[in-house]
């Protein structure tokens, strides 16, 4: 119990010195080329917050191993996904950037958790009856992700957890795991919050507007990577799908297509969808619009996103040094969860 009663008074010391500080924590899968709904859902908030919290964000590529996955490409991806980052504006100066499986507590935590949460509660997880429909056999990895991503935040102490609206029922069972875990064995583990932006939280593809923006869509036509140069974007604006009305009005259930598309827009001008909308008296007007705002906002990050990778010893260097200060956050909560669970000391 040692360990647990100092981080109990070091925590107390710590509000009480910070006020209002904040830890944050939040990850990216290496499972394809980082899209637009990456970027409103989650990456740009995440830029915003680096200053005034203190930040963790991880490449989770242990996450990515759940579905298919190319071997070849696996190292790469996650470099990509890492410059990516930094392109979209992250500064190792202000956060913390690391590779998850180059913290290897992750996975140890893992197992701690795994015996706290239930078979019933994993079972339920949306995203897990999605990814697994259709196939054939689906991972046990695939089963148990909610519960590593349950470590990849409570290893941090993370208070709030910036992610897009797919990612909730994950982060609500992350919090179930940690009151469970923290009322069975005492208090250990911070209970995070999602932190999920007003307008952004879930952009849609733009050919199947039931479906979110996702990196292995199969319509690539419905995605916007933030790689694609402009006349990409330019050809996917026009050829998105919206109705025969051609009255632009923002009603996300009648409307589904032409309602993302002022989504969109709103989360890049922060204006509201249904305002933007009286603007607009036909579909190719407001697809205008969208498309240069789009290529206005990721245009910078694919010229940066370019550069760093001709620099990869630089990118090397700001994962080296995450991995060593993520180790040493999450080597003292690991011990902390093994101490009260009663594990016997090495
Ligand atoms: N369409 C989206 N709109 C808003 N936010 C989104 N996010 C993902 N898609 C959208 C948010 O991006 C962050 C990182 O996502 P991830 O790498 O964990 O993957 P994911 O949530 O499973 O979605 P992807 O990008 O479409 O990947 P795949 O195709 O591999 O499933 C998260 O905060 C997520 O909410």
């Amino acid at each position: 119990m040692e360990i647990v009663n100092q981080w109990r008074q070091e925590k107390l010391r710590y509000c009480i010195m910070t006020k209002n500080a904040t830890r944050i924590l939040s990850g990216i899968q290496p499972t394809g080329d980082l899209h637009l709904g990456n970027y409103l859902g989650a990456l740009r908030s995440w830029v915003e917050s680096q200053h005034s919290t203190e930040s963790f964000y991880c490449v989770v590529d242990l996450h990515s191993l759940t579905v298919e996955f190319d071997r070849d490409n696996l190292a790469r991806r996650t470099l990509d996904a890492v410059c990516m980052l930094l392109a979209a504006g992250l500064d190792p100066e202000h956060c913390t950037i690391f590779v998850q499986s180059h913290v290897d507590e992750h996975t140890s935590l893992e197992w701690l958790l795994e015996c706290v949460a239930t078979f019933g509660e994993l079972n339920r997880m949306t995203q897990f009856k999605d990814k697994g429909a259709g196939q054939e056999s689906v991972t046990v990895g695939l089963f148990t992700y909610p519960v590593l991503m349950a470590a990849d935040i409570l290893l941090y102490d993370a208070d709030k957890v910036p992610i897009g609206d797919d990612q909730r029922q994950h982060l609500e069972l992350a919090r179930r795991i940690a009151s469970r875990f923290n009322a069975r064995y005492g208090e250990t583990f911070t209970v995070p919050e999602a932190l999920i932006p007003p307008v952004g939280a879930r952009i849609m593809d733009l050919q199947h507007p039931e479906n979110k923006m996702s990196k292995s869509s199969d319509s690539h036509l419905g995605t916007i990577f933030l790689l694609d140069d402009p006349d990409e974007v330019v050809n996917k604006l026009k050829r998105a799908v919206t109705d025969s009305e051609n009255t632009v009005h923002y009603d996300s259930e009648r409307k589904p297509g032409v309602s993302n598309l002022l989504e969109i827009l709103s989360a890049i001008t922060a204006e509201r969808p249904d305002v933007l909308a009286l603007r607009y008296d036909s579909y190719s007007r407001l697809k205008q619009d969208v498309a240069q705002a789009i290529i206005d906002t990721i245009s910078p990050i694919s010229k940066r996103f370019r550069e760093l990778t001709s620099n990869t010893d630089y990118v090397m260097d700001v994962i080296n040094n995450g991995a060593v200060r993520a180790r040493e956050v999450a080597a003292v909560t690991l011990a902390r969860g093994r101490e009260a669970i009663g594990l016997l000391r090495p």
